[in-house]
């Protein structure tokens, strides 16, 4: 699968769940501009056919190479990044994934019961990172469970494998040049942001100024009948500064992806 076709597929399938995000899309073109990706991200269950070892290879199929690695203790989630050495334009992308182990013994189980659904064989190709939930949806009961103790968890147990946000590069717009003015604008317009920390994750000192959107919220289908609203993805949106050797940092930072993955929680 070529690249192009790979972030069409993506973005089609993300617009259905996150339909802020093709409106802040029109937005910024109503205003002239060209919105063009900074990076992708996507989550999974460590120690399972989908986990990241099994995923990499699939990103590397279509040129992308490894050259970050991150670990978020207090949400026992580790992560690489990934960009395509000769297609800078290309999105980057983020992947992270949960060390179930970590979790309370029935959380555990809740994820077990799904990791055991899922065929040993699926990751064949990079479109394995548009398959959604590979395995039943989880009962009303076991997504509260997972809430109180992981909110990643709970995202990842109702969304699966898809594109979990889009980022706005800050840097390729024309006339919004800092991340207050795209703030700003999104605030006029009455969207929610993630202000986990303050409404901007990061600062030029650390090369990389992010902040998000609070995810869509869809209506969805419980195992067991109920169904009822739950956060679906979000729009990001990142600015990037130029570190000592005059080029534009391209990785990410520990600290402002920590807070950045508070824009699906339920609360
Ligand atoms: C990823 C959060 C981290 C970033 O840009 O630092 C991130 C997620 O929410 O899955 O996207
Ligand atoms: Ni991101």
């Amino acid at each position: 699968m070529h690249a192009s076709e790979f972030f069409d597929a993506l973005w089609q399938q993300y617009i259905q769940v996150t339909p802020q995000a093709k409106r802040i899309q029109n937005l910024f073109k109503s205003h002239g501009e060209e919105v063009l990706n900074d990076h992708v991200a996507f989550r999974t269950f460590a120690n399972s056919p989908i986990c990241l070892a099994n995923l990499e290879p699939q990103l590397m199929a279509m040129g992308y190479q490894a050259y970050g690695a991150f670990r978020f203790e207090n949400k026992h989630l580790v992560a690489r990044c990934y960009k395509h050495p000769e297609h800078e334009a290309l999105p980057k992308i983020f992947l992270s994934e949960l060390l179930v182990d970590e979790l309370p013994e029935d959380c555990q189980n809740i994820i077990q019961t799904l990791i055991e659904q899922i065929p040993e064989d699926c990751v064949q190709s990079p479109a394995i990172f548009c398959s959604g939930i590979l395995w039943r949806p989880i009962s009303s009961a076991d997504y509260q469970t997972l809430t109180q103790h992981s909110e990643y968890a709970a995202w990842l147990a109702t969304m699966g494998l898809q594109a979990n946000h889009f980022t706005v590069s800050i840097n390729l717009l024309d006339t919004f040049t800092s991340i207050e003015q795209v703030n700003q604008l999104l605030l006029d317009e009455g969207y929610r942001l993630n202000d986990v920390g303050g409404l901007v994750k990061g600062s030029p000192a650390v090369y990389l100024e992010q902040s998000s959107t609070m995810a869509d919220k869809i209506e969805y289908q419980f195992g067991d009948g109920k169904s009822s609203t739950i956060p679906s993805c979000f729009y990001e949106f990142a600015r990037r500064h130029p570190t000592a050797d005059g080029t534009l940092f391209d990785s990410f930072i520990e600290g402002n992806a920590d807070k950045i993955f508070d824009s699906t929680n339920s609360n």
